[in-house]
C-alpha cells in the first residue's frame, strides 16, 4: 500500500475501532458508520478523505480490517474495537482444534501465569495459522507463538466467534489451554 493509504487506513482504524468521537462520528451498536457521515466528519477534522479513497482502502486492506454493508452505504471495522459504544453480535462458531496467538517473549511469563487477556480490546485475538501470529508477535519485539487448545476450551463451554475478516475472538484464554512454541 502507498504511504498515504497506510496513513488513512490507520486513521480509519482509529475512528472505527477506538475514538469515533474524535471527529464527532457516531457508530451504532454493531459498529457501523454511514460512509458519507464518516467522510464529512473526517473532512471537517482536516483529513483529506473522500468516498473513493475509503473504498480503495477497504479493498486493499491486507487483513480486510473493514467491511462495507451489503447496501454499500455503511462501513465498520471487522474487529479490534476498544470503544465501549460498540458491541458487535458476532456469531458463535466452533473453532479448529488449535488457534494461535503471536506475542513478544517478554510477555510470556505473565501470559503463562495469568492467561491471555483482552487488554484494552473487547476480545483476545487469535488466528488459525502460525504465519499471522508470527507477524503480530514481531510487532512487539522477539516473537513467540502461543498455541491455544481451542477445541478443548470449546468443549468446556467457552464461546468462540469469528469476525468477518477471519480473526478468531474469545473473552480470555486460561493458562491451562496455552503452550508456547519457539520460532
Ligand atoms: C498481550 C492486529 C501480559 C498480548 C493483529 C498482546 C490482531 C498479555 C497485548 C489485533 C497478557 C495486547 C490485535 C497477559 C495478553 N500478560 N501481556 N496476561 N495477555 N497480553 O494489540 O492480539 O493490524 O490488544 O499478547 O492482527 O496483539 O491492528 O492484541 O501482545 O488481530 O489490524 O497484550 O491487532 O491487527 O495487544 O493484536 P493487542 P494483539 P491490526
Amino acid at each position: 500500500m502507498k504511504n498515504k493509504n497506510i496513513e488513512t487506513s490507520k486513521f480509519l482504524s482509529y475512528v472505527l475501532r477506538h475514538k469515533p468521537e474524535s471527529i464527532g462520528l457516531e457508530l451504532d451498536a454493531e459498529g457501523w458508520a454511514d460512509i458519507n457521515a464518516l467522510v464529512n466528519c473526517a473532512q471537517q477534522a482536516g483529513q483529506s478523505l473522500d468516498e473513493a479513497l475509503v473504498r480503495s482502502i477497504v479493498q486493499g486492506s491486507d487483513k480486510q480490517r473493514f467491511t462495507i454493508s451489503e447496501d454499500g452505504k455503511r462501513i465498520r471495522a471487522a474487529q479490534g474495537h476498544t470503544t465501549s459504544t460498540v458491541s458487535i453480535s458476532h456469531t458463535r462458531k466452533a473453532p479448529p482444534a488449535t488457534l494461535y496467538h503471536g506475542t513478544a517473549t517478554r510477555f510470556l511469563d505473565s501470559i503463562l501465569r495469568e492467561g491471555l487477556k483482552p487488554g484494552q480490546r473487547q476480545h483476545v485475538h487469535l488466528s488459525d495459522n502460525r504465519q499471522t501470529a508470527l507477524a503480530v508477535g514481531k510487532r512487539y519485539g522477539t516473537p513467540v507463538i502461543l498455541c491455544v487448545a481451542a477445541t478443548r476450551m470449546h468443549d468446556e463451554g467457552v464461546a468462540f466467534f469469528q469476525a468477518e475478516n477471519g480473526v478468531w475472538l474469545t473473552d480470555r484464554v486460561p493458562p491451562e489451554f496455552l503452550s508456547s512454541e519457539e520460532v
